[in-house]
């Protein structure tokens, strides 16, 4: 039966009117990590919409967030040779190194005043996005940098990450790439974290882990439960250019496109500037819904970027500056098995008490006996203990250097510690 023209138009309203209520929920769940309705209301609204789109699937909008969950598993991801390589970054972990990377940048644009763009650096897995006629197409990791995987599938199930782009003021761009990092903000691990563990399931170290497993599945219906979320951090082609002139502006564009770019970033005038920004951020550290492990600092002029080049992967125009890592030396003084509400077992380490951060850490979680072994982690081992942002700590290595003699394997343990039945 053909839909008659005025109804269509309530259709229409009616199913874009649900998407961008779930849009703006989206944002306010995973960027602003405000949720302002329950699971139960969001999947209420999600299942609204796909019923409006069962009824009339010709009229199924082309950014519904019902379309990012894949069908059928994939055996394998496709390799991609990137069009434009991902580069990596330098490093620097102290204002002396920043000051030399400074004195480095104005050497080669002498006389030139020069401005920062700082953002977050997250801890998360840089991707590259494809864009035609505002349409995503292709999703594809980093790799090795000049080749990665197609993971378009499991992309597409990111909440955050938009499936189609709209301007309110100019053209959509007939190609654009855009890199960013895919990664589990701090809430959504926790609650995977809690989630696996009820069902007795693998639980994953951190949110970093966590992310990449994601991004990994081949089924993508795996990767659209998962909580990932998108921060974009620069364009590597754009046709027709988008003619804009600095970092800080290619940002801004990127967000009325609909992307979501860092919680913070800012222009600093003097490399003072962003010493005492970088400062700030590693204070407010612990209040961010992202892990970040330092700041990437950036020449915001994109003539000045041109003019910097590449010293071999690296670009002269921006490096890492990290946070110094939180972590402290200790010993395990025994291995629990901690009994969790639906049996499942969960192996804690005792360690002698130790302030890491502030915080004084006599338990870690070792999370299962695959970590155990991953570590090689013994009763009596010294371990660095390591705390980032207000993640729980964990056991970052263990020094088999100073092993004693009597360290003692752990197995898992035959009986439950609790009611004595058999361990299966
Ligand atoms: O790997 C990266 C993470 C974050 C980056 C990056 C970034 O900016 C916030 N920026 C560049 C230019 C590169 N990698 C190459």
């Amino acid at each position: 039966m053909v839909t008659p023209m005025t109804q269509q138009a309530e259709i229409v309203a009616k199913m874009r009117q649900l998407i961008q209520i779930l849009a703006q929920h989206n944002h306010a769940y995973y960027v602003m990590d405000q949720p302002c309705i329950s699971d139960s209301e969001y999947d209420q609204l999600f299942h609204q919409l796909k019923a409006l789109e069962a009824q009339y699937p010709e009229l199924i909008q082309a950014d519904t967030p019902t379309l990012k969950v894949g069908g059928q598993a994939l055996s394998k991801f496709e390799t991609v040779t990137h069009a434009v390589p991902m580069l990596s970054l330098g490093n620097v972990f102290n204002y002396d190194e920043l000051l030399a990377f400074a004195r480095r940048i104005e050497e080669r644009l002498p006389q030139q005043s020069i401005e920062y763009d700082v953002e977050l650096k997250f801890d998360g897995l840089a991707i590259s996005l494809w864009y035609e006629k505002g349409v995503l197409v292709r999703g594809v990791t980093r790799g090795d940098g000049e080749t990665g995987e197609d993971i378009t599938q499991n992309v597409k199930t990111i909440r955050n990450l938009p499936k189609v782009l709209t301007l309110q003021a100019g053209n959509v761009p007939d190609l654009l790439e855009v890199r960013g990092e895919v990664l589990m903000p701090k809430a959504g691990f926790e609650k995977l974290n809690a989630d696996h563990q009820a069902r007795g399931e693998k639980t994953f170290a951190n949110p970093r882990n966590a992310a990449a497993g994601s991004l990994r599945q081949l089924d993508s219906n795996i990767a659209a439960a998962r909580p990932l979320a998108f921060y974009a951090y620069g364009i590597a082609q754009c046709q027709p250019h988008h003619g804009l002139s600095t970092m800080s502006a290619s940002l801004i564009w990127l967000e009325q496109l609909g992307f979501a770019v860092g919680e913070r970033h800012f222009v600093c005038d003097s490399i003072e500037a962003v010493q005492s920004a970088y400062e700030q951020i590693n204070q407010e550290r612990p209040q961010l819904s992202v892990e970040i492990d330092g700041m990437v600092i950036k020449v915001n002029d994109l003539k000045q970027q041109q003019t910097l080049g590449f010293l071999s992967r690296e670009p002269r125009w921006a490096t890492a500056y990290k946070f110094p890592a939180v972590a402290a030396l200790t010993t395990v003084e025994n291995i629990d098995w901690q009994v969790g509400r639906t049996g499942a077992l969960t192996p804690v380490a005792r360690l002698h008490p130790v302030a890491v951060g502030g915080v004084t850490v006599s338990n870690v979680t070792l999370h299962n006996i695959g970590e155990i072994q991953r570590l090689d982690v013994r009763v009596g081992d010294r371990v660095s203990v390591y705390r980032s942002g207000d993640v729980i700590p964990k056991v970052e290595k263990v020094w088999p250097e100073f092993r004693p003699v009597d360290a003692q394997e752990v197995t898992l343990p035959n009986q439950c510690p609790v009611c004595a039945s058999p361990v299966v």
